[in-house]
């Protein structure tokens, strides 16, 4: 293999143009916020502010579990950050999450509001405080913790790695599309292979299946950088079996929906939940239906 053109790095990198490709113009090397621009909050115990990307998903498929399994403390307000136009930059959301990324929570539900950022962490502070979606038997909750964390570690390479060079860099490159397609599937292989003897990765359902189905197994059903018959996915079946399992939870249609605000089906586009009604009365197709 060979690219066309090759570069040689200056003694110290330079921040002095974008690199082009998708998200370009969000990118910046330092931290911190850019303007001033205060939070909305609304009335239930849990803010959350996000958009449906695989990472913001995990956390509104949470809430909705938690939900339907009866826990009405979960209730939630989610607002839409829109992280093309910059939002995450704005004074207040840096304020619950330094590190400008979504998903970043704010829980109410104490004496003290309690900022929460890293999707993983949020799945796991909702998990403790419901005390549900975490298997009570040890040994089987250090699994999905081992799971969880091998999410957290794998989906980089997936999104920045796989996805950022197969799907939105601005021209395609053989060298780093190979390395990270090569790990990418090394991945599915290895949940493959646990899933051989096991229905979900701790056995019972857990914050380890959300937050790994939310990547990988949107992934294989086809909603992630049109990449399902490059990556073969209907070969690795067990992943299969268990990401349709998981697609069919009425929890997780519902989570999938909540600050989506992208792409052609609008029934699909729920872009604030405020309400558990909201879903019947709030999708974008109905709200562009009234005018
Ligand atoms: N490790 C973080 C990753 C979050 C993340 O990468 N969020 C992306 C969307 S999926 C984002 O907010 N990007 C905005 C930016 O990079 O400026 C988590 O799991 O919460």
């Amino acid at each position: 293999m060979s690219d066309s053109s090759e570069y040689t790095p200056p003694k110290v990198w330079e921040w002095d143009a974008e690199s082009g490709g998708k998200f370009a113009s969000i990118n910046r090397p330092i931290a911190g916020a850019t303007h001033d621009k205060e939070l909305p909050v609304g009335e239930h115990p849990f803010q959350l502010y996000s958009l449906a990307t695989p990472n913001g998903v995990k956390v509104t498929v949470m809430f909705e579990e938690l939900l339907a399994a009866g826990h009405k403390g979960a209730e939630y307000d989610a607002w839409l950050v829109d992280i093309s136009e910059g939002d995450q930059f704005g004074s207040g959301f840096v304020e619950v999450n330094p590190n400008s990324k979504i998903p970043a929570l704010m829980d109410r539900s104490g004496d003290t509001p309690q900022r929460v950022f890293e999707s993983g962490s949020i799945l796991l502070h909702l998990a403790e405080k419901f005390d549900d979606f975490l298997p009570k038997d040890p040994a089987r909750r250090t699994e999905a913790m081992s799971w969880l964390f091998w999410q957290m570690g794998s989906a980089p390479y997936l999104g920045g790695g796989f996805g950022h060079f197969y799907a939105y860099a601005p021209e395609k490159f053989e060298y780093p599309i190979n390395r990270f397609t090569m790990e990418t599937k090394r991945q599915l292989d290895v949940m493959d292979k646990h899933l051989t003897d096991h229905e979900y990765f701790a056995d019972e359902y857990s914050i380890a299946d959300m937050a790994i189905w939310s990547w990988y197994g949107q992934l294989v059903l086809g909603r992630l950088y049109s990449a399902a018959e490059f990556l073969d996915v209907t070969s690795y079946e067990n992943v299969m079996r268990w990401a349709k399992a998981i697609d069919a939870r009425p929890a997780v249609k519902r989570g999938r929906i909540v600050n989506r605000a992208f792409g052609d089906d609008l029934s699909m586009q729920l872009h604030e939940r405020h309400n558990a009604s909201d879903f019947d009365t709030k999708t974008q197709d109905k709200i562009v239906d009234k005018g």
